[in-house]
């Protein structure tokens, strides 16, 4: 089988990327994305200033996934404005990162996106409308009428082709409020899901939180998840015009998982927690299951069965 796959008019060697914020920090990171199996990579959501973060502990690993209350921090825009300009230079033929951007508010949203526009930059832009860690910043997204205004400004200028990462949605009416907003707008894509947010975590023997910031509470990945990532790619498949495309993060740790996230509809997929865990290699081992539950039921490229998911 082949995991070949087109995306916004682009081919990849497969669908699987990080997700923004695992592995993709600093440039040492990002050369690590570069020269692993991924078939496309992502930068860490920027800021126009570079950021902190949080007080550490702020990433917990627990059996079932993960809980992070990093805070948004980065090295500021411009540091992965220039990585990825360097990067069209020195790699004419291959596809450029994806650039993963969360202002601290609707005008610095415009203004780095509006920078992003004005630059030769040639890849794909993703709005981070969901970030759950940055204390007195509520998720933009969880916001219809604010997330409506953004947009309405930014595809007022902004031409190059954009995706929004959304937080998850957990009730038909707001899957319907979401679509029917998003539908109004050239998005390219959507990527559900962020981090649930706002989950606690509780360790038995020190009858404590795990992590410093916000009293323990922080965003939700890996197993636990799944149901929920899928939801919503599948949510969105089905009420988003065919124009914009899914992708799906939440969850994905094995072969099976990313075939059910592109069986709902997910176009490209995003590792997060288990990238955490096992390092690039984790893209190699996801690979090869993917296309081993192919080959099984003899598939022999993902659009054969994308989207296709039964109801009974
Ligand atoms: O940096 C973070 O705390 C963070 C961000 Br910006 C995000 O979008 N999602 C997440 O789980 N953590």
């Amino acid at each position: 089988a082949s995991l070949r796959t087109e995306f916004l008019g682009r081919q990849y060697e497969n669908p699987f990327m990080n997700a923004s914020g695992v592995h993709c920090l600093t440039i040492d990171e990002l050369e690590e994305l570069s020269n692993s199996k991924a078939g496309a990579f992502i930068t860490k959501s920027s800021t126009e200033v570079e950021r902190e973060g949080n007080p550490e502990p702020r990433y917990y690993s627990t059996p079932l996934g993960s809980i992070n209350s990093m805070g948004l921090p980065n090295r500021g825009f411009k540091y992965y404005l220039d990585y990825v300009l360097d990067y069209q230079d020195k790699h004419p033929a291959a596809n450029t990162p994806f650039f993963s951007v969360a202002g601290m508010s609707i005008d610095e949203n415009l203004k780095l996106l509006r920078a992003i526009q004005d630059s030769a930059f040639d890849g794909v832009t993703e709005l981070n409308l969901s970030c759950p860690n940055v204390p007195g910043k509520p998720q933009l997204a969880y916001d219809f009428e604010v997330t409506e205004e953004l947009l309405s400004k930014v595809f007022s200028f902004f031409k190059k082709p954009l995706g929004v990462k959304l937080p998850p949605y957990f009730d038909f009416a707001h899957f319907d409020t979401a679509a029917s907003i998003l539908n109004k707008f050239p998005l390219a894509y959507v990527n559900c899901i962020n981090s649930v947010g706002n989950g606690l975590y509780v360790d038995l023997e020190t009858e404590s939180v795990v992590i410093k910031p916000k009293n323990g509470f922080g965003g939700i990945g890996g197993e636990y998840v799944k149901p929920t990532a899928l939801a919503n790619v599948r949510g969105f498949y089905t009420r988003l015009n065919s124009s914009i495309k899914i992708i799906g993060t939440g969850g994905i740790r094995t072969g099976q998982d990313a075939f059910e996230h592109l069986l709902c509809g997910a176009t490209m997929l995003q590792v997060g927690t288990e990238l955490y865990e096992e390092g690039v290699s984790v893209f190699e081992r996801l690979l090869h299951e993917l296309e081993d539950i192919m080959n099984k039921k003899g598939y022999t490229s993902i659009d054969e069965f994308r989207g296709k998911l039964s109801s009974l």
